[in-house]
């Protein structure tokens, strides 16, 4: 950690714009002490919430120092006396520490950090974030899956949330993403059925956070409109590597809007400075057992490492007249915007930098809207967008029991709040003004409306505009093309991840007892493309059918696949070297390695049969899930001797089934000197991503060369293709 909870006392000074009704506290206010500067972004606005318990005695709620080890009862084997407020209050408040998870995206981790724009962009929108080069705004970005309760494991196969909350000086903007840039719908009305279809079965709960289910794909083969997003899904897409693996997009198109009126229509990508990276699906299974929370702690432990991940914010810019250009609707959220037409351009980039200090009031409470935009951001006439604008302060209000969530810190804006909206539950200002009615004339009309001209104010993009149109309950024909972007996707994807999606549409699909969905379902592949539908049918007990080729073509895009480009860096990357704590020297040389890595930055966790000096891990705790790439020393043959007896210290054969899983993972192996024995038992030869060394190459060689490995990160070849 960069700053250590101690005092501080410039805070407050800090802090003295802020205007906050904690402010003069006192002693119960935790104050932190910051050893040199601030992280960047960390503008302080938090520390005037947060609590120091450090050597102070326990209070009630309303301040009264008490003993709450004991309860109060009638003599010491005496009935608890129902005069016990300390008891009550403490049960009281335990009984609601709860409020209702999210009912979609409910299991999440977030992280703190800063915006900075490239450029003063005034010239295409008048937000003020985006006004000045260099300038830095504090974000607030929360990833998630969508359909897992809030205990289910991180590595299900799903669309992920990339919510992302800017403070700027002119009020919260909030983009809600994806990481996959299309949504499963075009119109709100559908969106509690998607989730109904998508969620455990009603009956039994079951399936937990998985599509793989009857209601799902029923759902799915019934309504086109999702089979773009389920297309991703089912690729690399649906199962990162790590939240910082991934890209984030806005997925509607929204507008610019600069402070002459003139306005842009834009559409959002945030791409990883980490590179993409996937797992494959057999690993993602296991790792839901391994460690349920295997990405946010990997978030986690990257920020307290200093390693903080980056996102380049880049906005594909579009004239209002562009909207029908393409052949398809910019009022879609079913389509993409390929690249060739037009170009992302970079506007900025986000840093990640300080976790949070209380998972529950900052990650659980933090409450997004579409809807909380500022000057120079417009909305565009997208049905799914305009549903949202509603959905979110309505469920916020459900979560939080009333209508001043924004007033809760992690919600709160940054810069001074005014208006004549009052009351409701936990009401956490005390509003002075008693005029709070506009027009006024009592308070000199104050506050006063602020608009385009006046007060630096929102406002809506001149150009929007409203056709004389009956009220119609239907779609626009423009929306209807379901097949032409997902065959574009799949064109576009390297042949070992177009596998990946038939492999994951197999497993889906096997899991449906339905014949009809089954078959529904092979008829919508079908449409996208003839190769895919008899590759899936083929495994799931489905008639191979004749091409369906209304929708199909040739063409490709770039930037859709996950595994054509290697990645930038191994940093954060976990290597496991495999050892054997009867061999000195296998340790020693272990450690050589993982010193080589530490140098670049990669995570190497020394792996032993029981923990001891130069041991980080017993073999009876890590599975091949849990690296990135294996490397097993000199002097560990024992291990992997056939003859072996097993040991009572970890499940038979482990040492080697972390290096056969770790291959059929697709990751890089290597070994070194005898541990060739490692290879041996598992009939591994070698091949790209196999190393095979002498005893004597250096530490230095081997994590130079393992390095390629790891940043090819899957080595593609070693799966099937069918
Ligand atoms: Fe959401 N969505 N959504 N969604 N969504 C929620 O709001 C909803 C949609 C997204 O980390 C809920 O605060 C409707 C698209 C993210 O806290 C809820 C429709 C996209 C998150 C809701 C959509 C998203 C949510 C549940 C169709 C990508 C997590 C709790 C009109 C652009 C935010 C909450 C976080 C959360 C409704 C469609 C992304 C119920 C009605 C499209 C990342 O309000």
């Amino acid at each position: 950690m960069k700053h250590s909870i101690i005092t501080y006392t410039l805070l407050n000074a800090l802090l003295a714009h802020a205007a906050c009704p904690f402010m003069d506290g006192g002693a119960d206010l935790k104050k932190r002490d910051y050893e040199g500067d601030r992280l960047p972004g960390d503008d302080g606005f938090l520390d005037q919430f947060v609590v120091d318990d450090t050597d102070v005695y326990t209070t009630t709620d309303f301040g009264t120092p008490v003993s709450d080890r004991r309860s109060l009862k009638a003599g010491e084997r005496g009935p608890t006396l129902l005069e016990d407020f300390v008891l009550r209050t403490k049960i009281t408040r335990f009984d609601h520490e709860r409020v209702p998870e999210r009912a979609v995206h409910a299991r999440g981790a977030a992280a703190h950090g800063y915006f900075e724009s490239y450029a003063d962009w005034s010239n295409i929108t008048a937000a003020s974030f985006l006004g000045k080069e260099g300038k830095q705004t504090p974000v607030f970005l929360r990833f998630s899956t969508v359909a897992g309760s809030r205990g289910s494991a991180d590595t299900v196969r799903d669309v992920h949330g990339f919510a992302l909350r800017f403070y700027t000086d002119a009020g919260n903007y909030d983009i809600v993403g994806n990481n996959i840039p299309v949504f499963f719908l075009q119109d709100a009305m559908q969106f509690p059925d998607l989730i109904h279809a998508v969620k455990p079965q009603p009956n039994n709960e079951i399936p937990q956070a998985a599509t793989a289910h009857d209601t799902a794909w029923d759902f799915f083969s019934q309504n086109p409109s999702t089979m773009h997003t389920l297309m991703w899904a089912l690729s690399g897409h649906g199962i990162p590597r790590s939240f910082r693996h991934m890209d984030g997009f806005g997925i509607h198109t929204f507008r610019f809007v600069n402070d002459d009126g003139e306005s842009k229509l834009v559409k959002y990508h945030f791409k990883t400075k980490q590179g993409l990276a996937s797992l494959v699906w057999s690993e993602a299974l296991v790792l839901n057992g391994q460690n349920p929370d295997y990405h946010r702690e990997d978030l986690f432990k990257a920020i307290e490492s200093g390693n903080f991940p980056e996102w380049e914010v880049g906005v594909q810019i579009m004239d209002e007249s562009d909207a029908l250009r393409w052949g398809f609707d910019l009022l879609d959220p079913t389509k993409i915007v390929p690249v060739e037409l037009v170009p992302i351009t970079p506007i900025g980039k986000f840093v990640l930098n300080r976790n949070t200090m209380n998972y529950f009031a900052e990650t659980e409470q933090a409450m997004f809207c579409p809807g909380h935009v500022v000057r120079g951001i417009d909305f565009s006439d997208d049905p799914l967008l305009q549903g949202r604008l509603f959905s979110y302060v309505d469920t916020q209000i459900n979560r939080h029991g009333g209508p001043n969530f924004e007033q809760l810190p992690i919600n709160r804006p940054h810069v001074p709040v005014h208006n004549n909206n009052r009351d409701g539950a936990g009401q956490m200002m005390i509003p002075f003004n008693k005029i709070a009615y506009s027009v006024n004339s009592l308070n000199n009309g104050s506050p006063k409306e602020a608009n385009q001209t006046h007060g630096n104010g929102f406002f809506s993009a001149p150009a929007r505009r409203i056709v004389d149109a009956a009220y119609v309950r239907d779609i626009s024909p423009t929306f209807l093309d379901y097949w032409t972007q997902p065959r574009l996707l799949f064109n576009s994807l390297l042949p070992a991840e177009q596998q990946q999606v038939v492999n994951a549409a197999r497993f889906e699909l096997s899991k449906i007892s339905s014949v009809a969905v089954r078959e529904a379902s092979i008829a919508q592949f079908n449409k996208i493309s003839n190769d895919l539908a008899k590759r899936v049918a083929m495994a799931i007990g489905v008639a191979a059918p004749e091409p369906d080729s209304k929708y199909y073509h040739d063409n490709t895009t770039s930037g859709v696949s996950v595994f054509s480009e290697p990645l930038p860096t191994i940093a954060t990357l976990v290597v496991g070297i495999l050892v054997s704590t009867s061999s000195s020297s296998s340790i020693a040389q272990a450690e050589a390695i993982a010193a080589a890595f530490k140098e670049k930055g990669a995570n190497p966790v020394i792996i032993g049969e029981v923990i001891q000096e130069g041991i980080d891990q017993t073999y009876s705790a890590s599975d091949a899930v849990l690296f990135d790439g294996i490397i097993v020393v000199d002097g560990t043959q024992n291990l992997f001797a056939p003859s072996s007896k097993a040991s009572s210290l970890y499940p038979a054969q482990r040492p080697a089934s972390i290096v056969r899983d770790a291959f059929l993972y697709g990751k890089p192996v290597g070994v070194i000197g005898t541990a060739i024995e490692a290879f041996d038992v598992n009939s591994i030869e070698e091949q790209d991503g196999v190393y095979v060394r002498d005893a004597n190459t250096s530490a230095q060689d081997i994590a130079d060369e393992f390095e390629e490995g790891l940043k090819t990160f899957k080595f593609l070849g070693r799966f099937a293709m069918d």
